[in-house]
This record gives structure tokens, sequence and C-alpha cells, in this order.
């Protein structure tokens, strides 16, 4: 029997364009192989085989319209047909699950419809104050003791579960709390031990902290505004030691490495430590933050300018934890697409316990729980200051991150009290200790670290008489010294083993330090700590005795450095372990293989005439992304980034096609599994579809497009957004992007103020090009046809991932519909689309008043109207120039300005602006779909009049066709400002605009569209 491919369900459309035959009469084929691309005006898919066999005859050819059930393909037939389209695989397992769902869910009905008036309304009190028996709390306490004591945590974390699922069906309302008492997570009797030598390690660590102040202080001795912070580093630097020690694997040959996210202030200790390493040497400590000459040190973590040193830029704040959460999700990405191995590799991110009120911070971390990103930790230093005071002076830090960090479904630990505090704790058998802790505010805790032992004694310990007792042995010194958790090397161990093995969610270690640490009366856990960057004599004295530095005073005075000899106890340690750890961290490299850009033919198809078909730039993208995936090379690598508008974009297709990524793959039927674009999740489904979230978006794209570097593979992503909710969104993210050295394509969707018709003000771009543009390294293009957008983006492909140029593309498209022209056949067209202009038209038909006419985008198309009426009603030549870049034109006109005004000498350079118009007759009008300063941008660089028009102004919705009358960019406001420009360059008489303005009814009285 013979088999027939139908077309499959599409969802709503009918009589769709079939646009391509992929197959021919004769092709032996497989399921699942593309046969016909069809086409609706909002998106071309492919249609699979749900076949495999021999194909006896096409029954469609280009052209033909299409709906559900229309015959496609006819096969010969073969025994091993399966003409049915299997039953999606998880089908029976979520059947099961459904049926036993339904009878847990019967038992718990039965259980919650027992009689109304059983139910009892008591209220279960959970603070002391209010402990109506506390002889039967202390019975329920022993009881819960000894249930851990013989059956273990599990067993009693177990019980406690169904206590409160008991009460909450018993109708008991249970206050909510994430929040556990103010002591460490990890228990001292649980803690794992390092195997390091703790006074070796000690050394070490200050005489870092000593080179990291040293160097500040230094430079601004010398220079005082550089600025540099002492206190951040001051207060992190044991968080560090303990992770370069024994923790943080370095990638080589053998190992892909741990990722880690530096925060961005603490600089000067990273420094300090890869000039123990031999890394850098004083030359370049004595040149930190003087980067302009070659070889000076970053302010901040800057990869940038610091490129074989720096990984991740991370002091615009915020932007860090973000980054370090999407790096976390793609390296999974990465794995469960199976393009690098599962090396249990980490990300760990150090943060301010400031830092953390960036919304961005804490934006993404139940995306972080919900991926369950075990690879990641976060480590929040919690020295209870930011820079003008405390973070939480009324409040503690410390318990708000942990409820949401637990609320979010994360690992938490709590690293609060150095070990000097364990006997106190365990001695404090009223837990009156506990209940100061829990009650003392941040800005008690400040201030405490600011004054004295006694002071801590008499404000601390002497609020009750057990706590008072408690300490009556110790002397104001050892009081002193009981120690913060952030600054002891056995807590932070035992913390970051316990996080490095911890499986299924991700790791926040909140560790409380103090600001300023050792740095004395001016710098320890004052207001002012931050900004501190001298210290003087007394200080560093001080400093130097507080660490036993092993400096001479005069050394001190002298503020030098100090490095032991490299066969000192310390230097031999210190590289062992890093040598242990796989090498030295952090540091830049790549050794990701180029790929191939697809052979040029790949976009022949956009090269000709649509013909009649109209079509948008974002079609025409979408068709040209399917080709790509088609190519052997580049299709694995690309890594489409969506934030829930594939289907305003029409690319629904590729759900199905190259599938959505989702850890677990798809638990459930998708609602439209019949469909041909059905909501495909899978565990190594290649989109990463975002949701509405245009942050974490960009962070997955910047993951991506350092891929190279932070994973040794080249990866193309290629991020499509609603232009408006681009840069001026993420604007941030888009600079660090350039910072990073980021490679991959932005695309700005529904571009252009009067293009994305309806929306209005919020959603209609007209300045995204003038902020990317602010990006050095960020290549833009606002291309009109098809044939451009091709030749632009396989350049893109070439000189990023084929030539590892560190730069990124912006393009805008658009969703107007028309049909696309034939590339032109001049030679020279190609150069022009990729340097900004080329000629696409001319009129040249009376030889007697010219005018050089520039488009861009969409507003091109208008402007070529507008040519025609000049040519057929006014007898106007005009040149007609397609302006795919005015950032680009502009970038080459400064550089060659620059040059000529440096060699006044030497023959002079012309700009491209220049080579394309200096000959050319008649003034120039330019215009977009952008505010006038985007095409402003190239008038320096030419000599002859030019005139400037734009979409300056908020949107409003309304029809395209109103908007560019309104922003008066449309065809008949062209016509009559270019007959005003003709008229005020005297080469017509002014009559002639005169009665167009008055043709078109053009409100002279109008006011600027900018003050409506
Ligand atoms: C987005 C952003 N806003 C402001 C700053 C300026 N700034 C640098 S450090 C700092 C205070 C940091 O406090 P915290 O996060 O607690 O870090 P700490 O130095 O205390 O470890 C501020 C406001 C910045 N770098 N980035
Ligand atoms: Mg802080």
């Amino acid at each position: 029997m013979s088999k027939k491919l139908l077309v499959p369900d599409i969802g709503d459309f009918e009589e769709v364009e079939v646009i391509e035959i992929l197959v021919k009469q004769g092709d032996q084929i497989n399921t699942n192989d593309p046969v016909v691309t069809i086409e609706s005006d909002k998106s071309s898919v492919e249609i699979p085989s749900n076949i495999s066999g021999i194909i006896k005859t096409v029954a469609v050819k280009v052209g033909d319209k299409v709906s559900k059930g229309d015959l496609l393909l006819d096969f010969t037939s073969s025994d091993q047909d399966h003409l049915d389209k299997p039953i999606p695989k998880d089908t029976e397992n979520i059947i099961k699950q459904a049926e036993e769902a339904m009878t847990e869910k019967k038992e718990e009905n039965a259980i919650l419809q027992k009689p109304a008036q059983e139910k009892k309304q008591s209220i279960i009190q959970v603070t002391n104050d209010s402990d109506l028996d506390p002889l039967e709390t202390q019975d329920w306490i022993e009881s819960l003791s000894a249930v851990i004591s013989k059956d273990g945590n599990q067993r009693a974390h177990f019980l406690i579960k169904e206590l409160i699922n008991k009460a909450y069906r018993e109708g008991a309302n249970i206050p909510y709390t994430q929040n556990t008492p103010y002591i460490n997570t990890i228990p001292p009797e649980s803690e794992v031990k390092s195997n390091g030598d703790q006074n070796i390690e000690r050394r070490i660590r200050s005489l870092i902290r000593w080179n990291a102040a040293a160097m500040v202080v230094r430079a601004n001795k010398k220079f005082p505004e550089l600025g540099g912070h002492i206190g951040t580093f001051a207060s992190a630097a044991t968080l560090y030691d303990v992770g370069m020690n024994h923790f943080w694997r370095a990638k080589n040959n053998k190992f892909g490495g741990d990722l880690v996210y530096f925060q961005g202030h603490s600089a000067p200790g990273i420094y300090a430590r890869a000039f123990l390493e031999g890394r850098l040497n004083e030359k370049q400590l004595d040149s930190f933050r003087q980067e302009v000459k070659p070889g000076g040190l970053s302010s901040y973590p800057h990869p940038w300018l610091m490129p074989n040193f720096w990984q991740f830029p991370t002091v615009s704040m915020g932007l860090g934890p973000m980054l370090a959460i999407y790096q976390a999700r793609y390296m999974k990405y990465l794995i469960n697409r199976g393009l690098i191995k599962d090396e249990g590799r980490k990300v760990w991110a150090f943060l301010g316990d400031g830092e953390m009120d960036e919304p961005e911070s804490m934006g993404a971390i139940g995306l972080a729980a919900r991926e369950k990103l075990d690879n990641l930790i976060f480590v929040v230093n919690c020295n209870l200051q930011r820079l003008d005071g405390p973070v939480r002076g009324n409040g503690k830090i410390i318990q708000e991150l942990e409820g949401s960090f637990r609320g979010a479904g994360w690992n938490v630990i709590k690293v609060i009290w150095g070990s000097y505090w364990d006997s106190l704790i365990a001695n404090d058998k009223t837990g009156h200790l506990v209940k100061i802790m829990n009650e003392t505010v941040d800005g008690e805790y400040q201030a405490m670290k600011a004054r004295d032992g006694a002071y801590v004694r008499e404000k601390f310990f002497g609020k009750y008489p057990e706590t008072k007792e408690l300490v009556s042995s110790l002397s104001d010194k050892d009081i002193w010294r009981l120690n913060r958790g952030g600054h002891d090397p056995h807590k932070v161990y035992a913390a970051y083993d316990k996080a490095s093995k911890n499986e299924g969610s991700p790791t926040v270690i909140i560790a409380k330090s103090i600001k300023g640490y050792g740095m004395g009366k001016t710098g320890e856990s004052v207001n002012t700590t931050h900004q501190t960057k001298k210290l003087d004599v007394d200080d560093l004295l001080y400093y130097r005795d507080r660490f036993d530095v092993p400096l001479t005073d005069e050394q001190v005075r002298n503020i030098e450095y100090f490095k032991p000899d490299e066969k000192s106890a310390e230097i031999k340690y210190l590289k062992e372990r890093r040598l242990n750890l796989g090498g030295f961290l952090p540091e830049r490299t790549t050794y990701a293989k180029p790929i191939k850009a697809p052979s040029k033919d790949i976009f022949d198809f956009m090269k000709i005439s649509t013909g009649e078909k109209e079509m948008s730039t974002t079609m025409a993208m979408v068709r040209m992304f399917t080709n790509l995936l088609r190519d052997k090379n580049i299709s694995p690598r690309l890594v489409p980034i969506i934030p829930d508008e594939a289907r305003t974009f029409g690319m629904e297709g590729f759900f199905q096609k190259i599938g959505i990524y989702a850890h677990e793959g798809q638990k459930y039927e998708p609602e439209d599994s019949a469909q041909l674009s059905s909501y495909r999740e899978d565990k190594s489904g290649q989109v990463l579809e975002e949701g509405i979230n245009e942050a974490g978006a960009m962070s997955s794209w910047i993951a991506a497009a350092t891929s190279y570097t932070n994973h040794d593979v080249e990866m193309i992503p290629i991020y499509i957004f609603y232009s408006m909710f681009g840069f001026q969104r993420i604007g941030d993210l888009a600079w660090a992007a350039g910072d990073s050295q980021a490679r991959g394509f932005l695309i700005g969707a529904t571009a252009g103020r009067t293009t994305l018709a309806g929306e209005g003000l919020q959603h209609q771009d007209g300045h995204s090009h003038l902020i990317a543009s602010t990006i050095p390294n960020c290549v833009t293009y606002d291309p009109t046809f098809h044939y451009e957008l091709a030749v632009i983006f396989r350049e893109g492909l070439r000189r990023m991932h084929e030539k590892k140029e560190n730069v990124f593309y912006y393009i805008t498209t658009m969703n107007e519909n028309y049909s696309h022209p034939e590339m032109p056949k001049d030679k020279n067209c190609e150069e022009g689309i990729l340097k900004g202009m080329y000629k696409i038209k001319e009129f040249n038909k009376f030889k007697k008043i010219k005018i050089q006419l520039l488009g861009s985008g969409t507003i091109l198309r208008e402007m070529m109207a507008a040519a025609e009426v000049l040519q057929n009603e006014y007898q106007i030549d005009s040149e007609i120039w397609s302006v795919t870049s005015f950032n680009e034109l502009r970038k080459d006109g400064m550089e060659v300005e620059r040059y000529n005004l440096l060699n006044p000498d030497k023959e002079q350079k012309i700009s491209f602006v220049e080579k394309c118009l200096g000959k050319s007759e008649g003034p120039i009008m330019a215009a977009s779909d952008y505010m006038r300063m985007n095409s402003d941008q190239i008038r320096p660089y030419t000599n002859k009049s030019f005139y400037s028009l734009g979409t300056d102004g908020f949107g409003r919705s309304d029809t395209r066709k109103n908007l560019r009358k309104f922003f008066e960019v449309d065809k008949e406001h062209l016509v009559a400002y270019g007959l005003s420009v003709l008229a005020r360059e005297q080469l017509i008489a002014s009559k002639y605009a005169k009665e167009a303005i008055k043709k078109y009814n053009i409100d002279g009285e109008k006011p600027m569209p900018t003050k409506l």
C-alpha cells in the first residue's frame, strides 16, 4: 500500500504558500527529514516527514497554496512505513502519573473533608515570648533531639514536615518563617576540616592583605585622584583565600575550569595574590589604575583591558549575580546538548551585601532554583556596610537574605560566627546568647566592631545576666577576639566544602565579616571605610602588626611591598596549592576552534527578487535562519534566544524543529501537540526561551557569546527581541557584553518608530541605533532589503566566528511587508552594504537638477517613492542611496578625519561618505525611522549641504501611514521637503515647495513632533 504525506495541523493558518521543495521524486527520506517549507504572512516553517521511504510523487510545487490535509508526497510502498504519527513518547507516563495523582488526591480529600466542627482554630505560636507551657515545649524539643540522635536529621525533618502538614489541614494558622536562628548553619561537629597548613595560609593571607593595601596607598600617594578600595578586600580576604587554596580549579588541558566572578572592587586583593604567584611584578602593581600606558592594572575586572587575566566584568553592581546565574544555566545547556562534558565544574560568584539591593542581584534566583543549578555557588560577603553606611542598620541583612534565598529554593549556608564562639554557643544552656544574637540589629553589630571588647561586653553580653555570666571569665581582649565567620578559615572551608557537594539546588553562602578588617581606628567597621584609600603611617604600622607582616618600620613608612623568596615555604605552598588545582586563576584563555562561515550561496535565495511576494525583514531573517539550520557547521552552534516573542517574530517553527531547552525535558503533553509548530520542550533543546525577561535573555546571550573563552566552544548566539526593549532596557548588560568581548548577534525586531504601527509610545523604537552606537565594539545595521540582511549576516559570521574578531552585531529588522528587489549587479554593492551605503537607484532623465536622497530601513522605500514623484512630477533627477548603517559610516568618517588632522602634511584620506557623495550633484537629504541624530552623524564628512529628517519625539499608536505623516517621513513630506531643500539651495523656485506643501495638506503651523 502506498503511503501519503499530508499537510499536518498548522494551527490557524489556511491556504499557506509553499516556498521551497526540499525533496524530489525518487529520494529516499527518513522520518523527520524536512520536505517542504511553507510560509504564511507571519512565519515560515519546514514540514518534516512522518514517513520514511522512497518518494513516488511530489504533489505540490513552489507557489502552491496548501491547507491541513492536502497531499504533499506520495511514497512507494514499503513494509517499514509508519503512517501514523507515533504517540508522543511521554504520553503513557503522563497518563500513569495523572492516575496516581488522582488516587493521592482522593486520600487528601478524605482528610480535608472531615466535618468542619472537628477543626480547632488554634494558633501555633513559634516565638518563645508567648510560650504558654514551657514544660510541654521542653518535652517536644527533647523528643526531637532523641529522634535526631537515634534516626538522624532526615527523619527529624520528615516528622516536622508531617506535623506542619497536619496542623495546616486542621486549620491551624501557622506564622510563616523562612528563617533559622542567627547562628551558623553547619554545627561545629559537622564541619569538614581543611587539610591545609593553617599557619602558612595565614601568613600568605597576611602578605596578600598587606600588598593589596600597599598597592592602593602607593597609587594614591603618587596621584590622589586614582582612588581604589582597601576595605572591601580586607573584609573578604579569607573568603577568597580559602577558595584559591582549596576549591577553585583552573582551566587546563584536562579540565574546563571553575568560573569565578570576583566582586569588582576587591580587585586589589586578586592582583596582590597574583603578585605573590609571580604572575604580576612590582612595576605592574605600581601601575594600578594607570592603564593608559600598556601594562597597567585595571581598576576593576575588565576583560577588555586585561584580556589574559579577567574573565567577567562585575563592578556595575547587580550584573555579576545575574550573569553568574545564567552562566551556570548555560553550562548545563552545553552539557545537555552534548557540546561539553559534565566535569562537575562550578560557577562561584562573590557579591557584596549592599549589592544585593540591586533588583538584578536577586531577580533571577528563582530561575537558579527552578533549573536546579547545583553548579552555582553565591558567596555574599556580609560586612554589614555599603558605601554610605549600614546595609540594614535596623534589621539583619543575613536573615533577610536567608529568607529570600530559602523561599526561592536555594541551599543556604550561613557562616556568621567564627570558631571562638563555638564553646560559648555550646554553653548557652538557657538560649539567651542566641536570643541576643537574634535581637541585635546590624547597626549595633557594626558599632560594636568599631569600638572594643569592653563595649561589646557591656552592650552585647551585658543585656541579660545569663550572658553576662557566660563571658565572666573572658578578658575584654578575649571578647574582642571573638571572630566573625567570614574571617575564620575553618568555617569558610566547611561551608565551601558543603556547597561544593550540594546536589539539586544552587547554594548561597552568607558570610558575616567586618568591613575594613584589620584597618584599625580609621578604617575598621566605620561608615567611611568604603572610600578609605589612604592610610597614614600609624594605620600602616597597626596593619603590619595586626597581620604580623615581616617589614621594618622604615619599610612600612616607604610602603614597600613584601614578597618572600621564591624558595620560601610560603611561595612554595601557594604555588603548590594552585598546581594541585590545575593552574592560576583568574586567567582568560581560548582554545575554541573557529566556525567556518557558510558558503556565500547559502544566502543566494535572498539575492533574487521576491517578485510580488511581500515580506518583512523579520520574516526574511527567519527564512535565513531556517536555511542556516541546514548548514552542518553552523547549525549546532546556533543559540537562538527569545524572550517570549517567538510568535511575534514568526519563529514558532523553531519549537518543533530544534526544541526549547528544558533541563527536565517535557513532563506534559503540550496542548498543541498535534500541530506542526507544537511547543516542544526538550532536554537537548536548542532554543533558549527566556520568558518575559530581557535582562535574563541578555545574560544568556553574554554567556553564549563568551563561550569561546569560558568553555572553549565557539557558539553563535542570536538574541531576538522587541527593539524598544533592547538597549534602553538592558544597556548596562550590553556595555558589559562589549567589555566581555562578546561575539554574536542581537536582532532588534519590530524596529522603527513609525514602522511598528499600533503599539504606541512605549513600543516604538526610534533611537536604539544611537544607544548601540555608544558601545565601541558593537557593529550596527538597519537594512531594508533581504539581500542586505544576507550580506551583513554572513559577514558577521565570518568576522566574529571564523576570524574571531571581538565585535558583536546589532541588526534591526522590521515587520512591514513589501517586496524585495534583486540585489544590484554592481560589484561594489556588497562593499557598500557592509561599509554603510551604496547607490541603489538613479533617476537621470532630465539632467537639470539633482538631489542626493539617503534612506535607511523602511524609510528608504518612502525615499524611493518620493524620488519617483520628484522625477515624474517635477523633472528632478536624483540618486538614491541605501544607507545600511549611519553608525558605521560615522566610525569611518571619524577615523579618516582624525588621520587627516594628525597628518596635515600627508596625502589626505577620503571618508567612505565622501567617496560615495563627493562627486555627486546636488544637496543631500537623509531620512530614517530613527531620530535625526541618526542620519546627522555623517553630516561632518561631506562638504555638501546636508538635511536630516527623522522620527524625533514620543511615538504613539496609529496606522503606519498616519505615523509617517506625523513624523514627516512619508513619501509626501519627503517630496515637499526635497523641493524645499532645492529651493533653499536656490536650484528651483520656492513656489514649487510651497505648492507641494499645500497639495499634500502639510500643516506648516504644526509644532515639532518632539513637542507633541
Ligand atoms: C550599579 C552600581 N551602582 C553603584 C556603584 C558604586 N559602588 C561601588 S562599591 C559600592 C558599595 C558596595 O557595597 P557592598 O556591595 O556591600 O560591597 P562591600 O564593599 O561592602 O563588600 C558602591 C555604591 C557601582 N559600582 N555599581
Ligand atoms: Mg558590604
